[in-house]
């Protein structure tokens, strides 16, 4: 059933990092059911720490390779200010490490991610957001790749 292998998911991601998968409404939900591939996806994400949302959208199916993910950064409703985001994805259930994900800011709240996802499968995207060198809030999301 999908919403176990979200569960489980999310346990992996509490043991793998201090992040933990919190309420992934809508959209998101609809995405750990399954659905059509070739749907483009978008998810809104609460924080961990509840001090910011994220509104993230694929730009385009979802695929081995890079992907291009629109971020946007909200404080209390409104885009995030003099806010510094970095990302990175992992695999779950497997060690081989890290992927590289390149963030460039469009200012307002906004960020471009390009996400190297290198296999199908089940990836974790783990957001941290940093303002004046402090991390103030992150989230992390599961990203399925077929
Ligand atoms: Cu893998």
């Amino acid at each position: 059933m999908g919403s176990d292998r979200c569960a489980a998911l999310a346990l992996a991601s509490t043991l793998t990092r201090w992040l933990t998968v919190v309420a992934i409404s809508g959209a998101a939900l609809w995405g750990c059911s399954g659905g059509d591939a070739a749907d483009t996806q978008s998810w809104e994400v609460e924080g961990s720490w509840g001090a910011l949302s994220f509104e993230i959208d694929a730009v385009g199916p979802l695929g081995e390779g890079t992907n291009r993910l629109a971020v946007t950064v909200l404080e209390e409703g409104a885009p995030a200010d003099d806010v510094r985001l970095t990302a990175t994805a992992e695999m779950s259930a497997m060690s081989h490490g890290e992927s590289e994900v390149s963030v460039a800011s469009e200012g307002e709240g906004r960020f471009r991610l390009d996400v190297d996802l290198t296999m199908p499968g089940e990836w974790l995207l783990v957001i941290e957001v940093e303002r004046h060198a402090e991390v103030i809030d992150g989230c992390a999301l599961e990203l399925e790749v077929r």
